[in-house]
């Protein structure tokens, strides 16, 4: 591997399987750094494709998706990292089909767990054509100032407190990426910081090994001294050792093999990485530090001195005038987000939506308060539900009984009338149960069942205003305005609609009072003196009876009543009720398998 610098401040990324955070972090820090262009050229999320919105700063931008990596390689051909966030199962195969791609230099692969003999198969074919890997099971690598991959070094609070927005003079290279972050603290510290920091990740293969890096440091000249934290397991340190024995590294070597401790315990023990288990004398901690010792690194004597000889050798190398510590540069501030700022109690916002009648943010979705639990518990009924969710309590049985009444009475009137007529149609042109359906809706007005509406207003003032039924149709009529809820095309007189006697009849045997429905029969007893048709249907008989339930339940206030009926929450009942029948008409002819509808010529009076 050797050769030098593997990142600069105009690489740019592919990072593949969406994360929003890591990618969002790495979008910070090129802010912070002063990049000009974004880290992230592109996201693969196999299958998808468009763009995902992220913050640069305080811009929004929009990184575009690929669903394949070789898509993301011929749309990015400068693209020549490739962050690999995919599962322990699927990182090996994306691995290598990203190696396979000319343009891909680096390969950082972040999962834990993939298999080894896959991983043997990626670091060879790496090998082999002169590529890059860093992990598995590594955060990745920084570069200060210039690039960083995913989560490396943690929040920005973190990079900004450990100066990683630019460069230092040193170059460290770890197995653990949580210690790296540790140590990126340390350093910042007792030295101008870091240049290049990389965790190669704690497997038992890693795809490049700490004197890999070593090696390539020693080769970048703005590094002038390194820091390497090893760990007990594995042999790996003892290739910095043979490199630093045969004079291949010129620059100082602070090193530290962690794991020490594990000589107390009576066992053998595995830390946290699947490679930091001791295989015997050789793979200890104690035995690494000494060769790496003997070898010229400077090693302490604990952990705990470890930031004491860092900083003895950053000082010498000043003294001897090879380091002119950078001069400090104050980084431009990153905009927190909202979600964060509302979250730490630092800033409100104001909300844009208002909503009174459900809530589904806890552990079960509540209408009116209620959970949906206690729904199904107790046994309400469609009935209780509109009440919850229309009128923002629990009506009484009889109420919600009536309320379902109303529904299955109005669900359907047949295939002639306007609403049906209209699904029946747009079903047979082909279209979709929504559009079929809607065009059924859209009939819904003041003819054709959306009369409920205006007959409780209507019925209401001539009530309340004391009219006889006289004063109120002929006072109607001079305004030229048709009764609402009075006439029908096919009911009349002597073939009476059976909905509005059962709805009668109920509110007869339940209601407390139907003060509004009688004077909406003495109504209707006026204009059948007029016409046979002019009876009164069923919008007619729903709206004067439900002004006596909100009126006569003991439910509602006189203002809620006014209310009520003000906005117009009744002719919801015939929309809804009717739905049900538009979309079984709809299913009907797309069962019935029928052709695309055309009105017959005869049927039509063409005249001039
Ligand atoms: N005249 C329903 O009219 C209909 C009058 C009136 C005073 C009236 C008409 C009307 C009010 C709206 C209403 C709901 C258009 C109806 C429903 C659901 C449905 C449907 C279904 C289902 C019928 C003849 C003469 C004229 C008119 C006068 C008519 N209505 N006067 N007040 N309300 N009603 N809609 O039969 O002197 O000759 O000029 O608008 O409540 O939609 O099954 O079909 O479940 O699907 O076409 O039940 O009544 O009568 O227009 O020929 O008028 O009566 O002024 O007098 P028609 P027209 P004149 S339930």
């Amino acid at each position: 591997m050797a050769t030098g610098q593997i990142f600069s401040k105009t690489t740019q990324a592919l990072f593949y399987n969406y994360k929003q955070l890591p990618i969002q972090r790495m979008l910070d820090f090129d802010f912070l750094c002063g990049r000009e262009t974004p880290s992230v050229a592109g996201i693969i999320n196999p299958g998808s494709d468009g763009f995902q919105k992220l913050f640069f700063g305080q811009e929004e931008i929009a990184i575009p998706v690929h669903p394949t990596i070789e898509a993301a390689c011929n749309a990015h051909p400068t693209a020549d990292v490739f962050i690999n966030f995919a599962s322990f199962r699927s990182a090996a195969a994306s691995s290598m089909s990203a190696l396979k791609q000319p343009t891909i230099r680096v390969v950082a692969i972040i999962a834990e767990g993939v298999p080894e003999s896959d991983t043997k198969q990626l670091i060879s074919y790496a090998r082999a054509n002169n590529k890059v890997i860093l992990g598995p099971a590594t955060v990745g690598g920084i570069q200060a100032g210039a690039f960083k991959i995913g989560d490396t070094a943690g929040t920005i609070d973190n990079i900004i407190q450990c100066k990683l927005y630019r460069p230092g003079s040193v170059g460290f290279v770890s197995k653990s990426g949580g210690m790296s972050n540790e140590m990126y603290n340390s350093i910042a510290k007792v030295t101008d910081g870091i240049y290049e920091g990389i965790a190669i990740g704690g497997d038992v293969f890693p795809g490049s090994t700490l004197s890999d890096h070593i090696l390539r440091f020693n080769n970048i000249p703005q590094v002038k001294m390194m820091v390497v934290l090893g760990e007990l397991g594995g042999k790996d340190e003892y290739s910095l050792v043979e490199a630093l024995k045969q004079g291949k590294v010129q620059k100082p070597v602070v090193a530290w093999v962690s794991g020490t401790c594990a000589r107390l315990f009576k066992s053998e023990v595995q830390f946290g990485h699947a490679g930091a288990k001791s295989g015997g004398e050789l793979e200890s901690a104690q035995a690494k530090n000494e060769a790496l010792r003997n070898a010229g690194a400077v090693v302490p004597t604990s952990y705990e001195a470890l930031e004491t000889v860092i900083k003895e050798t950053f000082d010498k190398l000043v003294e001897d005038g090879k380091i002119s510590p950078v001069p400090e540069i104050t980084p431009p501030p990153i905009p927190e987000d909202l979600k964060t700022a509302i979250k730490s109690g630092k800033v409100r916002a104001p909300t844009h939506i208002i909503s009174t009648i459900s809530d589904d943010r806890g552990e079960e979705p509540c209408y009116a308060g209620v959970p949906m639990s206690t729904i199904i518990e107790r046994g309400y009924g469609v009935g209780d539900v509109i009440s919850l969710l229309w009128f923002k309590r629990s009506l009484p049985r009889y109420c919600t009984q009536f309320i379902e009444i109303c529904i299955m009475l109005c669900a359907d009137h047949g295939p002639c009338v306007s609403g049906a007529h209209n699904a029946i149609v747009t079903a047979r042109a082909g279209k979709d149960l929504v559009s079929s359906l809607v065009s059924g809706l859209l009939t819904i007005g003041p003819r054709f069942g959306g009369a409920i509406d205006d007959a409780a207003r209507y019925f209401k003032d001539a009530y309340d205003r004391g009219l006889t039924p006289y004063e109120f149709v002929e006072g109607m009529k001079k305004k030229g305005i048709r009764v609402p809820g009075i006439g029908h095309r096919i009911k009349s007189r002597d073939n009476r609609d059976k909905r509005v006697q059962l709805l009668q009849k109920y509110a007869h045997a339940h209601f407390p009072s139907v003060k509004y429905m009688d004077y909406a029969v003495q109504v209707e007893n006026y204009t059948l003196s007029k016409a046979n048709n002019l009876v009164l249907n069923v919008d007619g008989a729903i709206g004067s009876l439900f002004l006596d339930l909100l009126s006569g339940s003991g439910m509602f206030s006189k203002q809620e009543v006014d209310e009520i009926v003000e906005i117009g929450y009744l002719n919801g009942l015939f929309v809804l009720a009717r739905s049900i029948g538009l979309i079984g008409h709809t299913f009907d002819q797309k069962r019935l398998k029928q052709p695309l509808y055309r009105h017959p010529w005869e049927d039509v009076l063409y005249t001039k």
